[in-house]
């Protein structure tokens, strides 16, 4: 089995977010989502609308998504990979070239963003 790891805040849940996913699970047979906890994304600097609880309920929710852990600080990402047998790392290509040392562990893949949709702009969008 396959097994594919991604991270992030995943707030106010998005179809760029939904394409990110399915294009992450289509790459292996098992999806693990790593959601941000809302102490680490006060590191982030972000402010998400949802809490982790309920950002873990609709991620859990998502045909894609096999498993959620919580993301809670930048330096788990090598044990994550050992923990869970990850085979693929991927993140949007907004991150692309930052998660690179984890080449040593499994296969990294930065997929390209959506364009046209993100949290801030729905924020902006609303007013
Ligand atoms: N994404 C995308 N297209 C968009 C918006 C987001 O492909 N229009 C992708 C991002 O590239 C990321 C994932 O969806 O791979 C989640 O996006 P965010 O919730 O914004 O994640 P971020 O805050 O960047 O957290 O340790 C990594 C961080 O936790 C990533």
């Amino acid at each position: 089995m396959k097994k594919v790891i991604t991270y992030g805040t995943f707030d106010l849940l998005h179809w760029g977010h939904i394409k990110l996913l399915e294009r992450a699970k289509s790459l292996g047979d098992y999806l693990v989502v790593a959601i941000s906890t809302d102490e680490f994304n006060r590191i982030k600097h972000k402010e998400a609308y949802h809490s982790f609880e309920h950002r873990k309920l609709i991620l859990e929710a998502i045909r894609y998504v096999d498993e959620v852990i919580p993301e809670s600080h930048w330096e788990q990402k090598i044990q994550d990979v050992k923990d869970h047998d990850i085979d693929i790392f991927v993140m949007g290509d907004d991150w692309k070239g930052e998660f690179d040392f984890l080449k040593d562990y499994c296969e990294v893949v930065y997929l390209p963003r959506t364009n046209g949709i993100s949290t801030s702009k729905i924020k902006d969008d609303l007013g």
